[in-house]
């Protein structure tokens, strides 16, 4: 059984949303079409629900781009390419009728909503028992487009199982499997062997040693083909994954605690090393989130 601090696993679970959200990929490869050529990802915050601040470069310093999107109740913000042109933009999940709606939008402005509103997951999935949907992001077809997708977790009784859908449309999982332990939260997707697919990886938190990242190639149940640590043993971190080069291929980040700021620690590949990029950018308050 993982155990995380007390500081860390109120992070983790502020942050959880954003988290799996920060793991879309933009694709340069596709078996079918080419996709738009992939644009970087670029560090964002989204301030009081609806504040969207977003940086060009991966370096401290203001925004330079700054809108409103959604509400000031959101708090679970995802950014994806959902029309597959190469930019990745807005999305808000929010609680309707008991159901995640999706809201999302195709431009880095303010503005309408794009997308027909369309629900997918759900905050408590299973009647009577504690359970929770994790809403997340990724291009688990590689078709350039963007789809929702939500890992459910039964906190210490099941394995969590992720339910992806390739259309931005309510409808069943077209992946739905088993990866990770039962008592795994720190969910990732990205796209690891830059073939176009977003694909799960988890980020296992233990005391008093360096945070393991177990990532997979292929959308289906099994273990893991890629395993290293990246990020401290005793700061408070959450993951970010993201294309920090543009070469289509995901990196690694963490995100940390540093007063009452958020520093970007990024690297480029998917294996351990050192972070290539350091900087701050954001309140620890805020919600980061990527786009390109
Ligand atoms: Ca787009
Ligand atoms: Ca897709
Ligand atoms: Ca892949
Ligand atoms: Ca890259």
């Amino acid at each position: 059984m993982t155990r995380t601090p007390a500081r860390l696993a109120a992070l983790l679970a502020a942050t959880a949303v954003s988290t799996a959200v920060a793991a879309v990929a933009i694709p340069t490869t596709a078996a079918t079409a080419a996709p738009a050529a992939a644009a970087p990802d670029r560090p964002g915050t989204v301030r009081g629900g609806n504040t969207w601040q977003l940086r060009d470069s991966l370096t401290g310093g203001a925004a330079t781009r700054t809108f409103s999107y959604g509400s000031t109740g959101d708090w679970r913000h995802v950014t994806g390419d959902w029309d597959g042109n190469g930019t990745r933009t807005p999305g808000i999940v929010r609680v309707v009728g008991g159901n995640y709606v999706w809201y999302l939008r195709n431009a880095n402005s303010a503005g309408a909503t794009d997308v027909t509103p369309f629900a997918y997951g759900r905050p408590s999935p299973i009647a009577g028992v504690e359970a929770s949907d994790f809403p997340i992001v990724g291009d688990w077809d590689g078709d350039g487009k963007d789809g929702p997708g939500v890992v459910r977790v039964r906190y210490g009784a099941a394995a969590p199982r992720w339910l992806l859908r390739d259309s931005t449309t309510t409808g069943a999982a077209q992946h739905d499997f088993a990866y990770g332990g039962a008592y795994d939260s720190g969910f990732v997707t990205g796209d690891w062997d830059g073939n176009g697919t977003d694909t799960p990886g988890l980020v296992r938190f233990a005391q008093q040693q360096r945070p393991t990242w177990l990532l997979r190639d292929v959308n289906a149940s099994g273990g893991a083909q890629r395993q290293f640590q990246y990020g401290s043993s005793f700061e408070a971190e959450a993951p970010v994954v993201g294309d920090w080069n543009g070469d289509g291929t995901d990196g690694i980040g963490m995100l940390r605690y540093e007063n009452r700021r958020n520093r970007w620690l990024l690297r480029e590949t998917p294996t351990a090393g050192s972070a290539q990029h350091s900087f701050l950018y954001g309140a620890w308050a805020d919600r980061p989130v990527l786009w390109s």
